[in-house]
């Protein structure tokens, strides 16, 4: 069935809704040929204004003529996240200073933050892949949209501030953090939305039982989570748990933030936005592109991006491109929810492991709550994985025996999941450190 747009769309009329959302149900050939017009224009500018792009494609004697269709993106080098390092701060802008109007930066685990910049017009495609966004995940004038997502460099606040403000919602600008009074807030404000980090909105659910205002009982009825990987049992946990429709959207700093991508009514992957940022997968070791429906590395091209092109930016995200059409009309193509990171991944005695893998274990898991984290430790030249994993209250006021049954499900469940044995430990709830942004699941101690 194809999604309606609401009575009432962006501040004002049904009207602007549709135009807004119009491109997500282009056909086809005309998606592509804008597509491609696009593509043109922008490695067109990137040749003329970045040095490095320019360095690149003369090293492979390629030029702008060259790009002659969808397929030629294929000729073009790649750009990487240590090339926004190499050229800090400011070396990949397109524009002049004068007509940057907003900058981001992003920290990433290591070193110099990646700079990131906006012309006013880059800012209106934002607002415009926000408001898509908002609307596929069925909001619309009208809603009340608790922003949590960090307000500051980081993109998730602004990217979604101005982006509800777009759609003629209302938007309350509380970003990430305090949570006794995002509650209060959410109660008191009638709020129907609410954007943050799917492990935040976790924090929130629990904080919000414990205050005794389950959230069940609120008018909340949409969760916009992203900024990092969880798995679709964690979304079934959440919309029982919460009684809220939970839609995954996914975006990075380089690309624009979020807006990138989001799900829709069929909450089945998500649909990017790929008349802004073109998407491909590769082979992340041989670079090569995969066809649709391949598992790989994604790949982005920004189609309109102004003050900050990036052509064939590896993302180093892990999916695929979903290749049947959406049930709910969109035609633009969707990919599935990211669950890991090429460089999320870890070996542990020669196996490789993510930590999407071990949140599905826990997870199939009953007793066991969404709260886990992991440390990886070196005993003797060997590596150790130590699982901590919160436990209901139910199962610790459980007899010796009942804690042990369970300790022994949650470590078979591992091994099963990730072919390797290892040590489980159970721990009290709230014992596991709560994000206010992107949870840190990883503590790895282990030197060298
Ligand atoms: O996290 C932008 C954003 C803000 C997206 C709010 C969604 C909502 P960065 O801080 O640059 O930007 O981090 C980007 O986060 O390459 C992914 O690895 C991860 N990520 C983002 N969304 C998802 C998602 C923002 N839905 C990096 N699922 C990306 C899995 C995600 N990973």
């Amino acid at each position: 069935m194809l999604e309606q747009a609401p009575e009432t769309g962006t501040r004002g009329t049904r009207d602007t809704f549709h135009v807004v959302s119009a491109p997500d149900y282009l056909p086809l050939p005309q998606l592509r040929a804008l597509q491609l017009s696009r593509l043109q224009s922008m490695v067109t500018r990137a040749y003329a204004r970045v040095p490095l792009f320019r360095e690149r494609c003369e090293a492979r004697t390629v030029t702008p003529a060259h790009v002659q269709s969808l397929q030629d993106i294929e000729r073009l080098p790649f750009t990487v996240k240590n090339d926004l390092r190499d050229t800090y701060p400011f070396g990949l802008f397109a524009s002049p200073m004068d007509d940057v109007v907003r900058l981001h930066a992003s920290s990433g685990t290591t070193g110099k933050p990646i700079v990131v910049a906006y012309t006013e017009a880059d800012l209106g495609v934002w607002s415009e892949v926000m408001v898509r966004t908002f609307a596929a995940c069925g909001l619309h004038q009208g809603d009340v949209i608790q922003n949590a997502y960090g307000y500051g460099l980081f993109t998730g606040g602004l990217g979604a501030h101005y982006g509800a403000e777009a759609l003629g919602a209302t938007v309350i600008p509380i970003s990430g953090g305090n949570t006794d009074r995002q509650i209060m807030v959410m109660k008191d404000f009638g709020v129907t939305a609410i954007c943050c980090t799917p492990s935040y909105f976790l924090h929130l659910l629990d904080r919000a039982e414990e205050l005794g205002v389950p959230l069940a009982d609120l008018p909340l009825r949409a969760g916009i989570l992203g900024a990092e990987p969880w798995t679709g049992a964690m979304r079934e946990h959440i919309q029982q748990e919460s009684g809220i429709l939970a839609y995954d959207i996914y975006g990075l700093s380089e690309i624009i933030g979020p807006g990138v991508g989001s799900e829709c009514s069929a909450q089945n992957g998500l649909h990017i936005f790929e008349d802004h940022f073109y998407p491909e997968i590769i082979d992340p070791d041989t670079g090569e592109t995969l066809p649709d429906g391949a598992e790989g590395e994604l790949v982005l091209t920004t189609l309109s991006k102004q003050a900050m092109p990036m052509i064939r930016y590896r993302t180093r995200d892990i999916t695929s491109i979903i290749t049947e059409p959406c049930e709910c009309g969109r035609t633009i193509r969707r990919i599935e929810r990211i669950s890991r990171r090429s460089d999320d991944m870890f070996i542990i005695r020669g196996v490789n492991i993510f930590p999407s893998q071990v949140e599905t274990a826990l997870l199939r898991v009953e007793g066991a709550l969404p709260h886990y984290q992991i440390e990886l430790t070196r005993k003797h030249g060997l590596d150790q994985m130590e699982v901590a994993v919160e436990v209901t209250p139910e199962v610790l006021s459980d007899t010796v025996r009942g804690m042990e049954e369970l300790h022994n499900r949650l470590t078979e469940s591992l091994e099963h999941v990730l072919g390797l044995r290892v040590t489980v430990r159970l721990v009290e709830p709230h014992t596991i450190q709560r994000s206010e942004g992107k949870a840190r699941r990883v503590i790895d101690k282990r030197e060298g």
